[in-house]
């Protein structure tokens, strides 16, 4: 199985409302790692580059104007299936939709104020963890608890 790092953003909704410590403690629960973590305010010229697929929609605009709006707490999450798994766990894209139990589900109603971005694949997640973090920022360390989620084949 493919141990994977994926972006997760924790957008400025997440912060505003003080709910970084219950989303980061859901992928810790997971037994996912955290291996970076950094504050930062989006500027327009990183927002067009993060969201480069959608610059040209109309729902553009005001997802700049969300995302730009006040910090953001960035993360890489790495584990087995990571960038799949991590996905499932935000739920579809609008809290409206997203089923019960997943992060949108529980704590979004909203289609642009969704709380959480994660890579939707392997060639998302090395681009956008280029975009936000330098290698050096980035840390491989093998917590001391791994063995006790998941066996060695695994
Ligand atoms: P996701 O992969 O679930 O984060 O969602 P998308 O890549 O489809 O969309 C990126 C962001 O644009 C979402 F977080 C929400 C926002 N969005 C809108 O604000 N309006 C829309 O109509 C569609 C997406």
């Amino acid at each position: 199985m493919p141990f994977e790092r994926t972006l997760v953003l924790l957008k400025p909704d997440c912060v505003q409302r003080r709910l970084m410590g219950k989303i980061i403690s859901r992928f810790e629960e997971k037994g996912f790692n955290l291996i970076a973590m950094k504050m930062l305010q989006v500027t327009p010229d990183l927002a067009k580059q993060h969201y480069a697929e959608h610059v040209s929609k109309p729902f553009y605009p005001g997802l700049e104007k969300f995302i730009t709006a006040s910090p953001i707490l960035a993360l890489i999450v790495e584990g087995l299936e990571a960038i799949r798994v991590v996905r499932e766990m935000l739920g579809a894209t609008s809290g409206l939709k997203a089923a019960p139990g997943t992060i949108r589900g529980d704590f979004s109603s909203s289609r642009q104020m969704n709380l959480v971005h994660a890579s939707d694949g392997l060639e998302a997640a090395a681009r956008e963890i280029g975009l936000y973090f330098r290698p050096q920022e980035i840390f491989s360390y093998s917590p001391t608890l791994t063995p006790w989620f998941k066996a060695d084949d695994e």
